[in-house]
């Protein structure tokens, strides 16, 4: 039977239905994206990505292509099914066409198990043809390439078939509207990061990656899966026992997979994803990952005859003292919640992980005896340390030092007893930081130096940590505490800024400070209280005419403006060289500053960089500085 040709009046109606589609998204693209800003542009790469693992997880894909191209384009080729290419019934044109223009969730070409309802994810490729200049698709499928092209995401031409072609496959080449992105350029180690972290996630794929721009190609396979991810993430360490402990299950319709490894560290890494979806805020996955831990491990260290009594039950702190751990499920109705969608809120799932991993943790700890005595061990070694920090933070609350009155002496507190407007600078040395007290508006700017080296987190437990003076001097003016006793409604400034030299030293500081946060007051960051300052590295004069340039760039093209000759060039080697007054101009004048507010993500990699370049493990740090060579160059730590 043939199907009916399309009546000019249902024509119509689906034309329209493509424009009005289109320009929703473009009216509103933070609806569909989230944001316009980089997070947002690598969100389009990730959304096709997506579909290409849908693939995967359909059984139909063993290989995904990126390549960021020199043109500012993205291709994402996979050798899935393709895209349907037959009419569809509805709108009587090629559903390839229709999947790139109008298809929403739901409808009969959507064949994704998995959705991500609430996220920013899975909304659709028609998504990122709406938000790109341009955009080509390429079908392998019944034998034939198909191809179409769109502008802004009007198909340019009919679907058309570019000959014979062998086996199935898609192929999305695009180039970001800089019409809709703050910026297009798309940044090789965003894209890098995520690629390599699905390859965790899926372990059947393989996915390879160029950036036609710099560096050399790269492919992503790891058939260990999660359990490799735990590896990878535990390289720059010394694990406790190997291979990792992996735990699967399902409950109800919730795919449960978990793998944990201690390490000798104090520190605990967990990455929890849904439905591939990383959620660094964490949500009910993750609470019930937790408490079945705390539970499991009190269990066996009861049965064991390991800890008696009450009292000298383990906490949570102590069993995840080390413990890296990556939880990946899968959920057929997620609800992301927050402002960054980064949080599952599923309530069902809290039940379902924890009586997974309560079950296959004890599994485990039966079958691996000599892994559970360490990592018990271990456990316990943390709550005798646990007791220890208590008493210090007792000394040191006595001698008033971390509440009330006993401010640093070193503080140069604001006037405004306000937090919300109040801010704290972090400046490091003393001559910066006298510097800095001439420059601030004493009514709202609070500034404390920094002198010496801060502790290195990564290596030193709460109670040592406590012993540091440069430590307690920040917990006692940010005035939240810390570790498990923050309390946010103590925060004495809600912008913190951390203020160091564009140098090693700056640098380094700076990811020292960056790692304390996120380690112990990760809160100040996720809710947005954390902030680099921006101090320029040149100044440029020719007469009365002053200009600031951050970048070498900006300084070249700053002398050009300003008419070349006779133009003076001071470069800024630290904070301390400039005046008061021009660091006021730069960096601190809430009228004229910059201010970069830190993300979990920032503060993270600052933790990840700080475990390869001070850890125990040699081989990471010769890697990494071979990768890094020109990074690392300014940032020797
Ligand atoms: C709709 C239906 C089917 C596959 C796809 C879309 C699909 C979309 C993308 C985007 C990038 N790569 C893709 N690969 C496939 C199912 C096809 C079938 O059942 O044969």
């Amino acid at each position: 039977m043939t199907p009916e040709p399309p009546s000019v009046a249902e024509y119509d109606a689906s034309s329209i239905q493509v424009l009005e589609g289109l320009s929703a998204v473009r009216k509103r693209p933070g609806m569909y994206i989230g944001s316009t800003d980089a997070r947002g542009l690598h969100h389009l790469i990730y959304e096709v990505v997506d579909n290409s693992i849908d693939e995967v997880l359909a059984g139909a894909c063993s290989e995904i292509s990126v390549t960021l191209g020199s043109d500012g384009s993205a291709t994402i080729t996979d050798n899935g099914r393709g895209i349907p290419v037959e009419e569809h019934p509805k709108y009587h044109k090629p559903a390839l066409e229709i999947v790139m223009t109008v298809l929403h969730a739901g409808s009969k070409f959507d064949r994704t198990t998995y959705k991500v309802s609430g996220g920013l994810h899975g909304v659709g490729v028609h998504v990122v043809n709406a938000l790109s200049e341009w955009l080509e698709v390429r079908v392998r499928r019944d034998g034939r390439l198909h191809f179409q092209r769109y502008e802004r995401g009007v198909p340019v031409a009919p679907v058309r078939s570019l000959g014979a072609a062998e086996g199935t496959g898609t192929e999305i080449r695009f180039r970001p509207d800089p019409n809709v992105f703050e910026t297009i350029l798309f940044d090789r180690e965003t894209v890098r990061r995520r690629l390599k972290e699905l390859s965790f996630l899926n372990p059947g794929v393989t996915i390879h990656f160029t950036d036609e721009r710099d560096g050399p190609p790269e492919s992503f396979h790891h058939a260990g899966g999660i359990s490799e991810f735990v590896t990878d993430l535990n390289v720059a360490t010394v694990p406790l026992f190997s291979p990792p402990a992996y735990l699967h299950a399902r409950r109800d319709t919730t795919d449960i997979e978990v793998a944990l490894q201690y390490n000798d560290g104090y520190n605990e890494t967990t990455l929890a994803f849904v439905n591939n979806i990383h959620t660094p805020d964490g949500g009910t996955h993750v609470v019930g990952y937790r408490a079945a831990l705390t539970r499991t491990l009190n269990d066996y260290a009861r049965k064991a005859g390991l800890i008696k009594g009450d009292k000298e039950a383990l906490t949570g702190e102590d069993v995840r003292e080390g413990l890296t751990g990556v939880i990946s499920i899968k959920v057929l109705e997620p609800q992301f919640e927050g402002q960054t969608k980064a949080r599952l809120g599923n309530s069902e799932v809290k039940g379902q992980v924890e009586s997974a991993v309560n079950e296959k943790l004890a599994e485990y700890l039966e079958e691996h005896p000599a892994e559970a005595q360490i990592l018990l061990l271990k456990a316990i070694q943390a709550a005798q340390a646990r007791e220890a920090a208590r008493k210090a933070r007792e000394l040191t609350r006595r001698k008033g030092l971390l509440e009330g009155g006993g401010l640093p002496g070193k503080l140069a507190d604001c006037h405004s007893r306000d937090p919300a407007v109040s801010e704290l600078f972090i400046v490091e040395g003393d001559s910066a930081g006298g510097t800095a007290k001439q420059g601030r508006d004493r009514e709202f700017q609070a500034i404390l130096p920094l002198r010496g080296k801060i502790l290195n987190v990564e290596k030193a437990r709460l109670d040592k940590m406590l012993q540091n003076e440069a430590i307690r001097a920040l917990i006692t003016a940010i005035g939240v505490g810390i570790g498990e006793e923050i309390d946010l409604a103590k925060l004495r400034y809600h912008k913190i800024v951390l203020m160091s030299d564009a140098d090693v030293d700056g640098a380094h500081i700076r990811t020292l400070l960056l790692t304390l946060f996120y380690r112990k007051m990760p809160q100040l960051i996720t809710e947005g209280h954390v902030y680099l300052a921006q101090p320029p590295l040149y100044r440029l004069q020719r007469g009365t005419k002053i200009a600031y340039a951050y970048t070498d760039e900006e300084r070249d093209r700053a002398a050009g403006e300003m008419g070349g000759k006779g133009v003076t060039i001071q470069r800024f080697k630290g904070l301390g060289e400039m005046t008061a007054e021009q660091l006021a101009d730069t960096t601190m004048d809430p009228a004229k500053r910059t201010l970069l507010r830190v993300t979990i993500e920032d503060a993270a990699r600052a933790n990840d960089l700080l475990q390869i370049l001070m850890g125990e493990a040699v081989e990471p740090r010769r890697l990494y500085i071979q990768e890094h060579a020109i990074e690392v160059t300014n940032l020797d730590i």
